[in-house]
């Protein structure tokens, strides 16, 4: 499958909210009067794109059409591809650095899906032909080590982990030591999940960063916030807040596939704290796709024939 149909696949339930507008329409030859406009406008706000964000791009929508002096659901269609795509921007992909070690630090909300993303990278990389490296820094739970234990097996990747209750930073030590003992490409980082205001935790991260500051100095390491897209707005709320307290550098977008909210990848874009790097499209271990904004819009909107 293409990434155009993971996508399209991933999407099923927010393309089937957007399309039924326009697609209806279009069956019916109809034109866009204010009426329709309005449920497209509804139902562009229950993808949760954001009221605001969805205000400008109705706007602009209307302006387009006046201008045009059209109404139909292909110009439409066209108009909604073009602002979506300008929002989301250029893809950015994460690029490794060549003999090097390279370091994801996975951070976010308890149960967004970091140590399912984590397992899903490890898999993707080592498909690549990459040496990885799985660290089962969530130490508050056996049963986050197991998980994570379970991930490796699944994808080949080695695991460095300790027994519950270790200090998260000295597992990370140890990782770093061995992934750079042994030449791995890159070490994969699984942390417990965190509210930004849990200050504990918060310095608990500081510490983490600064092991791998001070034993990993010449790494290319990218910090990468895992949000929920069931979360809708409240993601939005977390991407701020959290990148407010530490720095990100790219978002993972996950379960894309669970709800009609995958506008919120158009709400996060607008907001412009970190590309969306990953998104999260199903359980199984090929379900993360390399973000593409190109195929994110194709996917969202009615294929126009
Ligand atoms: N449908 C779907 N489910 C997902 C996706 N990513 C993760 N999940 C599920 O979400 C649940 C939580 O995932 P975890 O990876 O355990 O989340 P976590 O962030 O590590 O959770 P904590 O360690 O408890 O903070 C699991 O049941 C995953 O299978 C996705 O992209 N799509
Ligand atoms: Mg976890």
């Amino acid at each position: 499958m293409g990434i155009f149909d993971k996508f399209k696949a991933g999407l099923t339930k927010t393309r089937n909210l957007i399309t039924a507008q326009l697609q209806g329409i279009k069956l019916q030859l109809g034109k866009f009067d204010e009426a329709k406009l309005e449920e497209l406008e509804y139902s562009l706000i229950r993808s949760d794109m954001g009221a605001a964000n969805v205000d400008e791009i109705m706007a602009s929508l209307k302006a387009g059409m006046k201008a045009a002096g059209r109404d139909d659901a292909e110009f439409i269609c066209q108009n909604l591809q073009e602002q979506f795509s300008k929002i989301l921007g250029e893809k950015k992909e994460l690029s490794l650095q060549e003999n090097n070690l390279n370091i994801f630090l996975l951070i976010g909300v308890n149960g967004a899906g970091k140590t399912t993303s984590c397992g899903k990278l490890a898999h993707q990389y080592m498909e690549k032909g990459k040496q990885v490296m799985l660290c089962a820094a969530d130490t508050f739970r056996a049963a986050a080590i197991e998980q994570l234990q379970v991930w490796s097996e699944r994808a080949g990747a080695k695991l460095i982990s300790q027994t519950i209750g270790s200090d998260p930073a000295a597992v990370v030590y140890d990782a770093i030591s061995s992934a750079k003992a042994r030449n791995y490409d890159l070490l994969i980082i699984d942390t417990a999940g965190r509210l930004h205001n849990k200050k504990n935790l918060m310095q608990e991260l500081d510490k983490i960063k600064r092991v791998i500051a001070k034993e990993a100095a010449g790494a290319r390491v990218y910090t990468l916030l895992v949000i929920d897209a069931l979360n809708g707005q409240n993601a939005l709320a977390q991407a701020v807040n959290f990148s407010e307290t530490c720095p990100v550098d790219g978002l993972i977008l996950t379960k894309l596939d669970g709800s009609g909210k995958g506008g919120v990848a158009i709400a996060l874009a607008k907001i412009n704290i970190a590309p969306i790097v990953f998104a999260g499209v199903g359980e199984g271990i090929d379900d993360l796709l390399t973000f593409d904004p190109q195929a994110f819009v194709k996917a969202l909107l009615p294929e126009n024939d």
